[in-house]
């Protein structure tokens, strides 16, 4: 299943767990008293994130936060464009772009971009064909509902079942329209409309996901999940973001998305080293 994706010509390589380095680029992270300062600072946090063994950045200019309303299409380009274009030279792993739009998927590629993580899968129009255009890898993500609302009252008979059932159909939408399921990674999308006991069944269940045969990748770096469960507030959820890792790698992820690299990377090359039974990758 999971062998070496070919990320526009760069490699990352799913023989093994790893690791997607968060690198955000909306005006409130690389910022300075609210001005967004530009693809210095962000550079600088891609290159330490590589250097602690993220095989892989994801770049993000839209806020998918619980409540948010997006950003217009102008905006994002200016803030996510100038970053990859810089990046693709300052480092050698592959770039993702965080994005739903279809014109920042092109452009995005365009950029240098090696991957498209949309966690709308593909739903919006037109982004079907943009992606296929790429003819980049897709990462497609269960969400439930819209940004805006999602979290106010999500509701599932069986959580597990239905957000493979919704994986399953984005990637046969996908395929049908010329993306290949080798091209194709699946993401339950962890509190993208789902309750903390909504998400640990899915974390518990992700087994389920790895069964449609494709590369799982797992976002819960940091999450309100790890907030709400163990009291910490957003600058005290490391250690818990690392268990989550952790548990996801065991359950079959193979790329753990994570601001926190260097932690992360130990508890996925562990578990990995207890799956193999005590064998050195
Ligand atoms: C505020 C709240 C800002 C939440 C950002 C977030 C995922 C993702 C995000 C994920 C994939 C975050 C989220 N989460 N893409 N983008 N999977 N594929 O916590 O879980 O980073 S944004």
């Amino acid at each position: 299943m999971a062998g070496i994706l070919d990320c526009g010509g760069r490699s990352l390589a799913l023989g093994r767990p790893q690791v997607m380095g968060i690198l955000n680029v909306t005006p409130d992270s690389f910022s300075d008293g609210g001005r967004f300062v530009g693809a210095d600072a962000a550079i600088d946090h891609a290159r330490s994130m590589v250097a602690d063994g993220a095989a892989v950045i994801d770049v993000g200019g839209e806020s998918t936060r619980p409540g948010s309303r997006g950003v217009s299409v102008e905006e994002e380009l200016d803030r996510v464009i100038p970053v990859l274009e810089a990046l693709r030279d300052e480092v050698s792993v592959p770039l993702s772009v965080d994005t739903s739009k279809p014109e920042v998927m092109e452009a995005a590629a365009a950029a240098g971009a090696g991957l498209i993580n949309d966690v709308m899968a593909l739903r919006r129009p037109g982004a079907l064909e943009a992606a296929r255009c790429t003819g980049l890898p897709v990462c497609l993500m269960h969400m439930q509902g819209v940004p805006e609302t999602m979290q106010d009252d999500p509701r599932y008979d069986s959580v597990v079942t239905e957000v493979r059932d919704f994986l399953a159909g984005r990637m046969a939408d996908a395929e049908a329209n010329g993306i290949p399921r080798e091209r194709i990674i699946l993401d339950p999308g962890f509190g993208f409309g789902k309750t903390d006991p909504h998400n640990a069944r899915l974390l518990a269940g992700l087994a389920e996901i790895c069964d449609l045969g494709v590369p799982v990748l797992a976002g819960l770096s940091r999450k309100s999940l790890v907030g709400r469960v163990l009291g910490r507030a957003l600058p005290d959820r490391l250690a818990g973001s690392v268990a989550a890792a952790a548990i996801a790698t065991w359950n079959g992820a193979r790329i753990i998305r994570a601001h926190d690299v260097a932690e992360t990377v130990d508890a996925v090359r562990l578990a990995e080293y207890v799956q193999a039974g005590g064998i050195e990758a």
